[in-house]
Formats: C-alpha cells, sequence, structure tokens
C-alpha cells in the first residue's frame, strides 16, 4: 500500500485540482484563525456571528485536510466527503443570514425553513453525484430537484422573508450586509450546479453532454466555491460586525474624552 504522505510530498505542480485543495485547506484555516481571534474585538451580539464563521471555515478547512489527501493518493472526486463537509457549513451560512436579521424580529421558523431548503438541495446533488449511473437523465433529475432548494433561499435572500426584514431593520450596515450575502447567494452559489454539470453525464460533461468539462474540472469548480463563499461570507460579516460595532463604541469614548 501506498502512504498517503508520500503521495502528499509528490504533488505535481500542474495538477490544479491538487493545488487548489492544498490552497484551499491553508486559506480555510488561517480565515478561521482570523475569525475567531477578531471575536475579542467585537460587541456582544456579534459574537455569536463571528463564531460562526470561524466555524464554517474550520470546518471546511478539516475536510479539506482529508479530502485533499484523498484526491492526491486516489485521483478520484471525494463525493462524501464534499457533502458531509457542505451539510454542515451551508446550514451554519443560512444561520448567518438568521442572525443578521433576528434583531428585525425573525422567527426561528425561518431559520428551519432555510435550514431544510439547504439539507433538501445538498442531498439531491449528493443522491445526483454519488449513486449517478453515468446517464444524464440521472443527473439532470436531481440536479433539477436540488435547484428547486437553492432558489428558495435564493428568492428568501432577495426578495422574501430576509429581505424584508433587513429593509426593517435601521441599521445601513445590516441592509448592506443582508445584500452583500443574497449577491453571494446569486453569483457564488451558482458556481457550484457548473461544478455539478461537469460530472460524466452532466450538461457538460462527457458522456453524452457538451463535452466542455472534464470530470477533474468538477472538484476544480467546486474548490474555488468554497473559497470565495466561505471566506467571503465571513468577510461580510466581520464587516457588518466591526462597524456596527464602531457605532456603539462611539458616543462612551466620545463622552470620557470630554
Ligand atoms: C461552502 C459550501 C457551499 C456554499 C456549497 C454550496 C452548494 C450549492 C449551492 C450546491 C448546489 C447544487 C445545485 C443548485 C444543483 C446541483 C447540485 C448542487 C448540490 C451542486
Amino acid at each position: 500500500m501506498r502512504s498517503i504522505l508520500l503521495d502528499v510530498m509528490r504533488i505535481p505542480v500542474d495538477d490544479p485540482v491538487a493545488f487548489t485543495f492544498f490552497t484551499g485547506y491553508m486559506a480555510m484555516m488561517a480565515a478561521a484563525v482570523f475569525f475567531l481571534f477578531e471575536r475579542g474585538t467585537v460587541a456582544d451580539k456579534w459574537k455569536t456571528s463571528l463564531l460562526i464563521s470561524g466555524l464554517i471555515t474550520g470546518i471546511a478547512s478539516v475536510h479539506y485536510y482529508y479530502m485533499r489527501d484523498y484526491y492526491v493518493s486516489t485521483h478520484e472526486t471525494p463525493v462524501a466527503l464534499r457533502y458531509i463537509d457542505w451539510t454542515l457549513t451551508v446550514p451554519l451560512m443560512v444561520i448567518e443570514f438568521y442572525l443578521l436579521v433576528r434583531a428585525a424580529g425573525a422567527k426561528i421558523a425561518l431559520l428551519w425553513k432555510l435550514i431544510l431548503a439547504a439539507v433538501f438541495m445538498l442531498v439531491c446533488g449528493y443522491i445526483g453525484e454519488a449513486f449517478t449511473d453515468g446517464s444524464m437523465s440521472h443527473s439532470m433529475i436531481w440536479g433539477s430537484l436540488s435547484t428547486l432548494g437553492y432558489l428558495y433561499i435564493l428568492y428568501t435572500a432577495w426578495l422574501g422573508e430576509v429581505a424584508q426584514l433587513a429593509a426593517k431593520t435601521d441599521s445601513v450596515a445590516v441592509q448592506k450586509g443582508v445584500r452583500a450575502l443574497a449577491w453571494f447567494i446569486l453569483v457564488g452559489w451558482a458556481i457550484y450546479p457548473i461544478g455539478y454539470m461537469a460530472m460524466p453525464g452532466g450538461l457538460l460533461g462527457s458522456n453524452g453532454g457538451l463535452g466542455i468539462l472534464n470530470a477533474h474540472s468538477l472538484d476544480l469548480i467546486y474548490n474555488i466555491g468554497d473559497a470565495i463563499n466561505k471566506i467571503g461570507f465571513g468577510l461580510v460579516v466581520y464587516g457588518i460586525a466591526r462597524s456596527e460595532s464602531a457605532v456603539k463604541v462611539a458616543p462612551s469614548s466620545a463622552a470620557s474624552v470630554v
């Protein structure tokens, strides 16, 4: 049996998939350390949001550690590890949304609807990828079902409950932040279906598809998507927390000067 360590050390420089597994792992870990340490610099009510950002990137980093080794030693897609990672981190991302609009009166039911939609999206995607028979019909059916969950979250963020609640807050930072996260859902999350369509039987892949992408592009696209979305989401939340904390601190420090 070949040792994983040797495989990892023999990583070819011209393999963008392996390269992004390595960079993703380090970037995600660095982001987790950053969010967790910066927690101490924001007002109390923002600490949970930063903790969640740290958990999202931390959990992803550990999964990247294993996915990297899996990929480098087998040259196969770590489907199960990928979906375990997403099943933990995507619900945490929708919790960030909920925490932002909670002050505007968000009910716990909103959180459950978002989590349910996320889990539905991921379970369908997992069935599409893990149980594929290589046919286009299998990939299309489960991909389309999965997209329904995605569209629900997209709708809620742009027009539905989350958007309506954000409009009610008097914090410009929260309004801008919710809008920024909604852009991540619209643009950043749209990266994933493209990766999905690269699998054999997928619309852009081999085996009946357009043949534009090969099976390895799936991991490359997912890795890029993860880095953008997980770190980006966290940075947006961090930005809101910092500016909101500054607002709260300013009056008292001004008072102490006088
Ligand atoms: C950190 C991980 C994130 C933000 C993962 C997001 C994943 C998606 C938005 C996946 C969406 C999919 C579809 C909309 C259809 C095809 C199957 C999926 C699961 C790739």
